[in-house]
């Protein structure tokens, strides 16, 4: 099944240039298998979105290989070559199940779907509709998200709907909406081809978008004068590549990149042209401010000053500074590192302003993007309004105007929708911890393991008093200890829908083969929920995911995400399109906001660039001042943790450990330690390391090497025997609530 890891070396190994460079990745894997047909779909892992073709013989999936005519060109990563043992594993749950005595017992779907309905019916005739709730996944299909959440919002009146991309994304919108006044990326990944300094800052694109960094590796291979310039306290594989990479403090980026900010300003290196007639100067306090101004602000943070607070030598922020904005072209990318942090959304604006400062904008290879973590968290969650102060395209709860003109789309009578957003992530697992929240719907994710602070969501997940109903695939995932009813869902290619990646590019998943047992497609699971809640039928009178897309399509059709041109027979036939795309003949949108490239610009339009999103049309220049993170290392707890991925594991490694090829590269977590640090505290490859934070205390056998910079430690969170979260802090980000994973302080010892 799949390929195995000796076929997979044979093909990486025709690109030896890459593998030298330390990339990995797969070639057109399978393709010499014998199949009955391929089906086109997009992988099921990271939002890179690589599109893949799935290989059927006898009905079952036999092999997976690169869609050429998708954006990674045929190629895919280790883990998306290896998916196909995760369809078949031992572990996948075809039937429905109830807890008796503690104890999860098989039942029917209709006993299933009687109990869940009944705990809801309970706890909303008691308690009120602020008592349920809906936790969703930027891993389920887009027709799954904006189901469930038309479902709770529009059907149940209820806007406690959230995902797991509030601690993953949340950051990256609001650093969007506040600069630009519209949520997802201007450029795309073409722009990586174009760009002469790729600032790459908090992202561990080797390991997290590996066929993305394929794509970076080429682009410096091709023209050597093309700047790398990797911004991460550890030395991770990406950084291996880079002209310049630049460790610091973690949590002081806000103090390097106004740093940069000030070395620009001060070296008369930004583009007054550009930001004088398409940008507006902005204050921490919301009040309109001048260029002058933020010269001034900026004065603070000398490179000196900015060494002092983050550990980066006063020249290399001159020598950043001078490479970003004296490049052609600048695309700057960023992930966790920056969004995952309770300054998350500044941070975010502040790699924006570095953009607007130097006109490094709107034109090939010059943009900021942040990179989407999961494969659907655009095209789900944040395009369609699955959190709890969104509706569909852009659209906001606590608008009216939005509000009505959702009801009128959703044939709702006038000011029926609940104006009062939910409970975001956070909040709503406190919500169930405290006793208040009494029946979660949850899908396509696993917050068992995933959530920060585990061991106070873990208990309260665990009260007798609550009840969880959830759609999950595979038996030991962590949270199905906790379920009250588990319900068996349609797999990846066992059910159609569509996926939305990093660069707003949209491409379908399609059926190949169908799911075992009793499992069902979701959309189908939760029509029935709907029914069964007594919704009212209209609002859910969908055959097949399909229909779901039309009214996607003709809900986004009045906003600038504009998917009408995406139909259904178009994603068949094509291999992803990016939005917004008007009309069925456009071709999709490299580059938003430039007359010209942006459908929603008049071509009549007098200025070049129009930030639509802002009254103004203009981009705004935050002044976001230097500020740490919630929990900083001190005498009693004098290192810093971070945690993130490994290449061969996905999140919770409910799949990837699934893979024994996956399996055996990382059998279980480790704490990296530097070699330093190490050699001070005795410890070698292999000791027993004891890490003791605020909230718990774990064993973890020590690896070190040059990765971490000394004062810090790092741990992956794939470990399901090893809950690293039960020793993160849940501190969040004021505007976005995306938790602060990236940083706690911790004592370490050699145990
Ligand atoms: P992480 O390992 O979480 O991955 O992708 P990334 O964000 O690239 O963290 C990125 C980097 O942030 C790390 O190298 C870390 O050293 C750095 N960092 C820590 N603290 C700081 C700081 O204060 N400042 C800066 N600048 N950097 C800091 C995540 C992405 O990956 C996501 S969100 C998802 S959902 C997907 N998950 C996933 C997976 O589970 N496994 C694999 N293999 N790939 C994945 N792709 C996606
Ligand atoms: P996953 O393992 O992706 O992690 O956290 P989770 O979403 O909780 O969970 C997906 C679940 O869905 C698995 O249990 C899987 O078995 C199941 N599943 C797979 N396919 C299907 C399907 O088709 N249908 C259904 N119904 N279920 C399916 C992710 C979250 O974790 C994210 S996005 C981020 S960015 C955070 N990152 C992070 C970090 O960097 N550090 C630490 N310490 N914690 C983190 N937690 C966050
Ligand atoms: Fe899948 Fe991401 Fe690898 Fe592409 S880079 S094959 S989307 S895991």
């Amino acid at each position: 099944m799949g390929i195995s890891r000796r076929e997979f070396l044979k093909y990486t190994a025709a690109s030896s240039a890459f593998m030298a460079m330390g990339v990995p990745f797969a070639m057109a894997a399978g393709q010499n298998k014998q199949v009955d047909h391929w089906v086109k779909g997009v992988c099921r892992f990271c939002g890179t979105g690589c599109g893949v073709m799935v290989g059927v013989k006898n009905k079952k999936v036999v092999t997976v290989k690169g869609d050429p005519n998708n954006h990674n060109a045929g190629f895919l990563c280790l883990k998306g070559a290896l998916m196909v043992p995760i369809i078949y594993a031992k572990e996948r749950i075809t039937q429905p199940l109830i807890r008796k005595n503690g104890k999860l017992t098989p039942a029917s779907w209709d006993e299933a779907m009687e109990l869940v309905v009944a705990k809801f019916k309970d706890a909303i005739a008691k308690y009120g509709v602020k008592s349920v709730g809906y936790y969703g996944s930027g891993q389920a299909l887009t027709e799954e998200t904006y189901l469930a959440s038309k479902i709770f919002k529009a059907g149940l009146k209820c806007n406690n709907v959230e995902g797991n991309p509030r601690l993953c994304m949340a950051s990256a919108v609001g650093g969007y909406v506040t600069t630009f006044g519209k949520d997802e990326p201007c450029g795309s990944y073409d722009d990586i081809d174009a760009a002469t300094c790729l600032f790459i800052i908090g992202s561990n694109t080797s390991e997290c978008h590996p066929i993305l960094f394929k794509r970076i590796a080429a682009r410096k291979q091709a023209d050597p004068n093309v700047k790398i310039i990797v911004v991460d306290p550890r030395r991770t594989n990406t950084a291996r590549i880079a002209d310049m990479h630049v460790p610091f403090k973690p949590g002081t980026d806000l103090a390097i990149l106004n740093g940069m900010a000030h070395v620009i300003v001060q070296e008369e290196l930004d583009d007054y042209r550009f930001h004088s007639k398409y940008v507006t100067f902005m204050d921490n306090n919301k009040q309109k401010k001048t260029f002058e101004d933020y010269v001034k602000f900026l004065e603070d943070y000398t490179p000196e000053k900015v060494e002092q607070l983050s550990g980066v030598p006063a020249d290399t922020t001159r020598k950043m500074a001078k490479i970003f904005a004296e490049s052609s072209a600048t695309m700057s990318l960023w992930c966790m590192g920056i969004n995952q942090r309770i300054r998350g959304v500044w941070a975010n604006n502040l790699i924006s302003n570095l953009h607007l400062l130097t006109g490094h904008i709107g034109k090939p290879g010059a943009t900021p993007f942040s990179l989407t973590g999961q494969p659907n968290a655009c095209g789900g969650v944040r395009d369609t309004g699955g959190l709890c102060h969104m509706l569909p395209a852009g659209r906001l709860i606590k608008k009216k105007a939005h509000r009505n003109e959702m009801e009128k789309l959703w044939g709702l009578p006038q000011d029926s929708l609940n104006p009062k957003p939910g409970l975001h992530t956070i909040a709503m697992w406190s919500a169930l911890a405290e006793g208040k929240l009494k029946a979660l719907l949850v899908l396509c994710t696993n917050p068992a393991q995933s959530l920060p602070n585990l061991d106070k969501y873990r208990q309260g997940m665990a009260r007798k008093d609550n009840f969880i109903a959830l759609i999950e695939t595979f038996s030991d995932a962590e949270t199905v200890k906790y379920a009250d009813v588990v319900l068996p869902p349609a797999y990846w290619c066992e059910r159609e829908g569509v996926f939305g990646c990093s660069e707003r590019r949209y491409a379908l998943v399609g059926k190949a083969i169908d799911p075992p047992g009793q499992c069902k497609p979701t959309v189908n699971i939760l029509v029935d929920f709907a029914l069964r809640m007594g919704v009212d039928p209209k609002l859910v009178p969908y055959k097949n995911s399909a229909d779901i897309w039309k009214e996607w399509r003709a809900v986004s059709r009045p906003t600038p995400y504009n998917f009408w041109g995406i139909t259904r027979e178009r994603l068949r036939r094509e291999s992803g399109i990016r939005w917004p795309c008007p009309t069925e003949d456009h071709p999709g949108t490299r580059i938003r906001y430039v007359r010209g490239e942006d459908p929603n610009i008049p071509k009549d339009y007098k200025k070049k660039y129009f930030f639509y999103g802002k009254p103004d049309g203009r981009a705004v220049i935050w002044f976001r001042p230097y500020k740490g993170a919630a929990e900083e290392p001190d005498q009693t707890y004098p290192f810093v943790l971070t945690t993130g991925r490994v290449i061969d594991h996905w999140h919770t490694g409910t799949m990837t450990m699934k893979v024994p090829e996956l399996r055996r590269s990382f059998p279980k977590a480790y704490v990296e330690v530097s070699t330093e640090d190490a050699k001070k505290m005795g410890i070698h490859n292999g000791d027993n390391v004891l890490l003791e934070t605020r909230r718990d205390k774990m064993v973890f056998q020590a690896r070190v090497s040059d990765v971490c910079r000394p004062g810090l430690v790092f741990v992956p969170w794939f470990d399901a025997h090893l809950l690293i979260n039960k020793l993160t802090k849940d501190a969040i980000d004021k505007g976005s609530k995306q938790p602060e994973f990236k940083i706690c302080a911790t004592k370490v010892s050699k145990a």
